[in-house]
């Protein structure tokens, strides 16, 4: 009923990339606005070793040598690239998953798959047929910067270069009534979704440096619901930093709000305030780090995976029709192995090097650099998103 609504509207307002305004309706209690704006579609030598800690568990298959990043190693005297190392976070699932399957499938990288719950993660491997020497399991639990500081340590530890690391994990949560809260007493889904990965981003930033990998590169993941100048990014709770005021009092709900803008608590609001602060500190890291470093920062929207386990907390129902809604209405789907193959690509691909680049896709799955709303490309707010964040993760 509520699918019909949509439909009834929804092919003639959306074409890629145009304009396009939308009557005002409704899709699962989302009421949408009527000036709809435009649509977005959318790398050893060998030491085997085994490291373990009280708090976690670390396995480590291979761990690499630093090994100059061309040898001629080849019996045909070619030169060969040594395999990278990429860093994913929240690899049990998902776009993670996918792209950690991707990734290794190619036998040119070795994918430290840094996520909370360990079986799940080797479960996962393992039933998306990875070879268990393409990856190693790292504990990471986003919602404690302690973790956050002792997965760095981990990692280290393994004694591999860090070519590629990429800011995947996420939480939504657009059912919850009250705030939950990280470890440090952060709202749980800015607390994830942005602090705890500004935090790694800022300590792995001296790994990715040192590394010798011809492309070494820092993926935020971002989305389309978090930039206002698309269809998506305008179905209400619209992303909207404010001016930072509550990310200023702590988002702890106690001294100040838990939302960033210093609004009332809403879960869905938070998942897409927290993609914004995604984005905006792909390009501050830019801004910042690019020319001194030479890493490439990133961010991308993989298209719409409707099927993941984000949705996970949704109602039934929403997690029954938005993927019929999205294959066939917005034609935004894309699937877990195909949006896996897109963010291989921004690890990977030796072309996609343009650094401060948001990329997305088009229906022919060609990558293109796309337009962030304002909001998602405001230098100012970014600056002060970063100084903000520093103080709450202890940098500052
Ligand atoms: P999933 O829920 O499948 O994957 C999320 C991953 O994050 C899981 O591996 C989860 O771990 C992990 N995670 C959650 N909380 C933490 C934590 N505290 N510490 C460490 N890891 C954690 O969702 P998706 O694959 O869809 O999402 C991946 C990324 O893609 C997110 O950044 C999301 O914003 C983005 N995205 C997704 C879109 C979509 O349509 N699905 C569209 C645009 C962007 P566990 O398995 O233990 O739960
Ligand atoms: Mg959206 C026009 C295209 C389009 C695209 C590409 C998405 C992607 N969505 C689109 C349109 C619409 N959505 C429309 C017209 C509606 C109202 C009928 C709608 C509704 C909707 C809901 C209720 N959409 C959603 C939700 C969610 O709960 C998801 C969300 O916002 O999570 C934060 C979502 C999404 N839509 C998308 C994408 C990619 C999502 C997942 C969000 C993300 O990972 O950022």
């Amino acid at each position: 009923m509520a699918l019909q609504a949509a439909t009834s509207f929804l092919p003639s307002a959306l074409s890629a990339r145009k304009e396009g305004s939308v009557k005002d309706s409704a899709f699962l209690g989302v009421r949408l606005p009527a000036d709809g704006p435009r649509l977005e579609t959318s790398a050893l030598g060998l030491r085997t070793k085994r490291v373990s800690t009280s708090s976690v568990a670390i396995r480590a298959q291979a761990a690499a040598v630093s090994s100059p990043t061309v040898t001629p190693a080849s019996p045909s005297g070619k030169k060969t690239l040594r395999k990278g190392t990429a860093i994913i976070t929240g690899a049990s699932s998902g776009l993670g998953l996918a792209t950690a399957k991707a990734l290794s499938e190619t036998g040119k990288w070795h994918v430290i798959m840094a996520c909370r719950d360990f079986l799940k993660a080797s479960r996962a491997a393992k039933a998306a047929g990875m070879d268990k020497d393409s990856f190693t399991i790292v504990h990471l639990d986003l919602a404690s910067l302690d973790s956050v500081r002792q997965f760095v340590k981990n990692v280290r530890q393994l004694e591999m270069p860090i070519d590629v690391v990429v800011c995947n994990a996420a939480v939504y949560q657009p059912t919850a009534k009250e705030p939950s809260y990280t470890a440090d007493g952060f709202e749980m889904s800015v607390g994830v979704n942005h602090l705890g990965h500004f935090l790694l981003a800022r300590e792995l930033l001296s790994d990715l440096q040192a590394s010798d990998y011809p492309s070494k590169r820092l993926i935020i993941v971002g989305s389309i619901t978090g930039n206002t100048n698309t269809l998506a990014g305008n179905v209400p709770p619209k992303a909207n930093l404010g001016d930072l005021r509550g990310l200023a009092g702590g988002l702890n709900g106690v001294g100040s709000s838990v939302m960033i803008d210093g609004g009332e608590f809403d879960g869905a609001k938070a998942y897409k305030d927290s993609k914004v602060c995604n984005m905006l500190t792909m390009q501050e890291f830019h801004r910042r780090y690019h020319e001194e470093t030479g890493v490439t920062f990133a961010s991308l929207y993989p298209g719409c995976i409707a099927t993941t386990g984000l949705f996970r907390e949704h109602i039934p129902l929403f997690r029954l029709l938005f993927p019929p809604f999205q294959k066939y209405i917005t034609k935004g789907y894309v699937s877990e192995e195909e949006a896996g193959k897109r963010l291989a690509q921004v690890v990977s691909d030796p072309s996609l090097t343009k650094s401060g680049v948001y990329w997305s896709w088009n229906k022919n799955s060609a990558s293109f650099e796309n337009q962030l709303s304002e909001e998602a490309s405001d230098a100012d707010k970014a600056k002060k998103l970063w100084e903000l964040s520093e103080k709450l993760v202890g940098l500052a």
